[in-house]
């Protein structure tokens, strides 16, 4: 499947960001300020684990020759971090490959002025070029996202860590700071942040779109820090209490979910980025406290049942972008404007992380039925294509072949059926983007004349 889709975007796209099987051309799209070539740096891990050598030295030598990091456009400072610096820092740690650092040291550099604000808490939009930054004019009152400055901590991390420079991580664990500080509404974290202010903008908080990787970044931050980052640990499970405490519910069918919340109306809907929540919460069932290790592993399992429940509920054995358990609904989609599936990874990294962790068959299963339905319903001439109605029987396709089909959704699959030891979790952790970064190891040095901590690939 990754030869499929990467050869089609080779033989039809190759250089802009995605490819459009069914029209077989490229699409340039405007999230990354006039980078391109998104579906080759977020395919770089993934062909490089998988063997397929020549793909990724093609790959390479385009990054080396044609990424050209000069591009002066309106870039998302969550898409280029999750997507360009994530790519680049995973290839750069699976490879060693020089070229690869000094692309992203240059490429992490363009993004610090979006931190150039009030509070420090980046706004969401930044020009490459010329390091103007300003919000989403859709994100209420000039507010910056939680899931976006959310989900910088990781990569960061590693760009200061390859720099020896501390600036990236002082601008990450500023955000940090914020964050402890501020009055958290039962303990939730809403999901609009005044970048002036440093104040919410409104409450409403969800596991899914809007808020999903901020969660995933807490538990990832102290796994990745070879379990020293107390201060992520503590933040993570004092969320993930707040989260059960009022957002986790129980269908009249007996499915677990996480609803959103308004203001503290919940809305009883799951997206499909929230199905990501089943593998959070087993990566981190070992390190909370002892006597909730079961229950986090049962929770784990739980939701992603539930959204195992969402594929197998519809005619493609795909999952609906939202699904809904109200007016008698579990675990469907009841707007006609939910029912589309992009090619997103999330239920499939929750197969992954559940049999990493488990090894129950099931989750094997599961995952192969998403192959089928793939190959039957997404698969079209030319490449891999999102489908516009998952409960329809002959599928309508949207033709964009996602980058992130190749970055994670494909990459998930095969760890799922690969033995544990192919990027062991004791020793990597996934970005957002299913990019692998190595679990910074402290060195005995550590605190002697300030020698920085060392990140081991082993
Ligand atoms: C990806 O870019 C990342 O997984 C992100 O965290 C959420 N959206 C897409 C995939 O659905």
């Amino acid at each position: 499947m990754m030869k499929f889709a990467w050869d089609n975007y080779k033989s039809f796209a190759w250089g802009k960001n995605e490819l459009r099987p069914l029209t077989r051309n490229g699409h340039i799209g405007n999230m990354f300020g006039g980078l391109r070539g998104a579906s080759i740096v977020d395919s770089l891990d993934t062909l490089y684990i998988m063997g397929l050598m020549d793909e990724y030295n093609d790959a390479k030598e385009w990054v080396e020759t044609s990424l050209d990091l000069n591009s002066n456009g309106e870039a998302s400072l969550f898409e280029v971090n999750i997507r360009y610096v994530g790519g680049l820092l995973s290839a750069y740690y699976l490879t060693g490959e020089e070229m690869f650092k000094r692309k992203v040291m240059v490429l992490g550099e363009k993004l610090l002025p979006a931190f150039n604000t009030p509070t420090g808490i980046p706004r969401g939009v930044i020009n490459l070029g010329s390091g103007t930054s300003w919000s989403w004019g859709w994100a209420s009152a000039g507010s910056s996202i939680l899931a976006e400055f959310g989900t910088l901590h990781l990569e960061f991390v590693h760009l200061s860590e390859l720099s020896n420079n501390g600036i990236y991580t002082e601008k990450v664990m500023n955000i940090r700071k914020l964050l402890n500080k501020i009055e958290k509404p039962h303990g939730l974290y809403p999901n609009f942040l005044s970048p002036v202010s440093g104040n919410w903008v409104q409450h409403h908080v969800s596991i899914g779109g809007l808020g999903d990787s901020f969660y995933e970044y807490l538990i990832k931050s102290y796994l990745m820090s070879d379990k020293t980052d107390e201060e992520a640990k503590k933040m993570y499970y004092s969320a993930l209490e707040a989260i059960e405490a009022n957002l986790v519910q129980k269908s009249p069918g007996g499915l677990t979910y996480m609803a959103e919340w308004r203001g503290g109306i919940l809305d009883h809907k799951m997206g499909h980025l929230a199905c990501f929540s089943g593998g959070m919460v087993v990566i981190g069932a070992d390190d909370g406290a002892p006597e909730k290790r079961q229950h986090y592993l049962d929770l784990a399992a739980e939701i992603t049942h539930t959204c195992h429940e969402s594929y197998s509920r519809s005619a493609t054995k795909l999952g609906p972008e939202a699904f809904r358990f109200d007016g008698g609904a579990e675990a469907t989609a009841t707007r006609l404007s939910d029912r589309y599936y992009i090619l997103r990874p999330e239920v499939i990294e929750s197969y992954m992380y559940m049999w990493r962790l488990t090894h129950d068959p099931k989750y094997r299963e599961w995952g192969w039925e998403a192959v089928e339905a793939l190959e039957q319903h997404c698969r079209v001439e030319a490449g891999f294509s999102g489908i516009r109605d998952v409960y329809a029987q002959t599928v309508s396709h949207d033709n964009m072949q996602q980058s992130f089909f190749l970055s994670e959704t494909l990459k998930y699959l095969y760890l799922l059926f690969s033995d544990d030891d192919l990027l062991p979790l004791e020793d990597w952790v996934f970005n957002t983007e299913a990019h692998p970064l190595p679990v910074v190891r402290k060195n005995c040095l550590q605190g002697e004349g300030g020698t920085h901590d060392k990140a081991t690939s082993e």
